[in-house]
């Protein structure tokens, strides 16, 4: 038997921190821990159950959904919505709110989520993961609909993400830090590994797809060209650069080492604010940096106090190493 902190323990002794606590919270979160578990064992077993390639299907975004995506998806789903503590849940994968079904109870929260992120490398076995945000529902609202979700990141009481990599690790944050699981697979359960998680303030690793050079902004070309300049420029000192093309696991990096990550505005697709989704991508991962002490910016804006007009609203996304991040928010001023 383990003699860590199990995630269930931590939940729960966290709940006691919190007066009047129903315990509803903690029940919710148990459920969504439970559906990464599935998930993980998913992308785990990949080809040998037949769930690798093309679910022949398009989602909201018009991108070709992996069958995990589905799959992931649907878990997330039936985990979380039998329980009655859900008025509601949205996800990248659905084109509207899903409405909890008639014959379940409605709670006050809201559930949204990117149930696999960065699929796209999925088929060539690289780090994927799930991405969820826990939302109050508004007073009095059980059968959510999607204006009850466009909410700022400020008003999230819970972000977290699982990280499908070498292990499966669960990154939470409920206000009060940022915790790390990591799941021992022989007794199925997520055990507390990285305590009180925290972004050193400066970095010298810098994360953004380079083939959109030609499209970014003049600050980011700026900050850029003043990393790859390295020690004899303007920074004095040389950088390293990553890009996994899984937010999940930039993030993760950023929070064990620092670092700074970059999806930018750019003039690629004119019609597009940016890649990545507010809701269930920018907005969870921002309440966690910043809880663990970085920062998080659209370069002009801090992500956490947009006011979010759709769903499946993009954003550019500027997060990491405090220090980092100031420097390309300046770059824009
Ligand atoms: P690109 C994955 O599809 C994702 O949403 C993020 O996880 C990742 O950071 C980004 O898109 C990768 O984008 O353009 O490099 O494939």
């Amino acid at each position: 038997m383990h003699n860590g902190t199990s995630i269930t323990q931590f939940i729960i002794e966290e709940q006691r921190r919190i007066k009047g606590a129903s315990g509803d919270f903690t029940s919710l979160l148990n459920d969504i821990v439970t559906a990464c578990k599935v998930i993980s064992g998913a992308v785990n077993k990949g080809a040998l159950i037949g769930v690798l390639g093309s679910a022949e299907s398009e989602n909201v975004q018009g991108e070709t959904q992996k069958k995990l995506d589905v799959i992931s998806n649907d878990v997330f789903i039936k985990s979380n919505e039998w329980a009655g503590h859900l008025a509601g849940m949205a996800s990248e994968e659905m084109d509207d709110v899903y409405k909890i079904p008639s014959q379940y109870p409605k709670g006050k929260y809201l559930l949204v989520f990117d149930p696999l992120d960065g699929s796209s490398n999925i088929d060539v076995n690289i780090s994927v993961g799930t991405i969820f945000s826990i939302l109050r529902a508004p007073e009095g609202v059980t059968d959510a609909k999607a204006e009850d979700f466009l909410q700022p990141g400020t008003q999230q009481v819970c972000a977290g993400f699982a990280l499908y990599g070498p292990s499966t690790i669960m990154v939470l944050t409920t206000g009060n830090g940022v915790n790390g699981f990591t799941l021992d697979q022989s007794i199925g359960e997520f055990v507390l590994t990285h305590p009180n998680m925290k972004i050193p303030a400066d970095t010298s690793e810098f994360a953004i797809n380079a083939s959109n050079q030609r499209f970014w902004e003049a600050p980011v070309q700026r900050y850029v060209e003043e990393c790859l300049a390295g020690k004899t420029g303007p920074r004095g000192r040389n950088f390293n650069m990553r890009w996994v093309a899984s937010m999940v696991a930039e993030v993760y990096r950023i929070l064990t080492r620092g670092g700074i990550f970059m999806y930018p505005k750019d003039t690629k697709d004119p019609g597009k604010a940016g890649k990545l989704r507010l809701m269930y991508e920018a907005n969870p991962m921002s309440f966690i940096v910043e809880q663990a002490g970085g920062a998080s910016s659209t370069g002009r804006e801090r992500i956490m106090d947009l006011q979010p007009e759709g769903l499946h609203q993009r954003v550019p996304v500027i997060l990491g190493s405090k220090n980092e991040v100031e420097k390309v928010v300046s770059y824009h001023k």
